[in-house]
């Protein structure tokens, strides 16, 4: 009887402490989808520049995946000095998927990676690859990937685009969302 007490208190406890834990997330959560979508995206185009739960590029089977690690770039803003990471690029029936994954970000800001069409020791990885050379210089038309760094500084995300780059889109540079001249890191594939 006094057991059975203790554990309707103990569960009243927890189920209290959920209940306000859940609703604060709620919160939260809607106010961080509310912030993404006022890019003026909806959630197709917000699904273009990455999904954090999609398969990343390197599990995907029957693709041919090609990896790069990331090294800093002189351009880097201040405070970036520990940044470091890896991407990976697959391309198979699907497409092209490509996933980033970095450490040493500051956390909670949020980071954009372009493929670019250049090597990283040249000009930095130069231009943003294209698939129509001169056309758009947003998604589908460029792979971009947005991702927020996580409070260890951790970030990472992946986005598949429906065509495939070949060996075109030979690097990928991570800049700050908010800065996207600045180029923090670059990495090129192992072709
Ligand atoms: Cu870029």
């Amino acid at each position: 009887m006094a057991l059975g007490a203790l554990l309707a208190t103990t569960l009243t406890v927890l189920l209290t402490g959920c209940g306000g834990d859940s609703a604060g997330h709620a919160s939260a959560h809607s106010g961080a989808s509310a912030s993404s979508s006022s890019h003026g995206m909806d959630g197709m185009s917000d699904k273009m520049m990455g999904d954090p739960s999609a398969t990343p590029a390197y599990k995907l089977s029957g693709a041919t995946v090609v990896k790069g690690t990331f090294t800093l770039l002189d351009t880097r803003p201040p405070g970036m000095n520990d940044v470091k990471g890896t991407a990976w690029l697959a391309q198979g029936t699907k497409g092209t998927t490509v996933t980033v994954s970095l450490t040493g970000l500051k956390p909670g800001h949020v980071y954009m990676a372009h493929l670019h069409a250049q090597h990283c020791a040249d000009d930095n990885g130069g231009s943003h690859f294209q698939f129509d050379k001169g056309g758009a210089t947003t998604p589908p038309n460029e792979i971009h990937l947005m991702f927020t760094a996580d409070k260890s500084g951790m970030g990472m995300t992946t986005v598949t685009n429906s065509r495939k780059t070949g060996k075109d889109a030979v690097a990928i540079v991570v800049h700050p969302n908010e800065a996207q001249d600045n180029r923090i890191a670059c990495a090129d594939f192992d072709f």
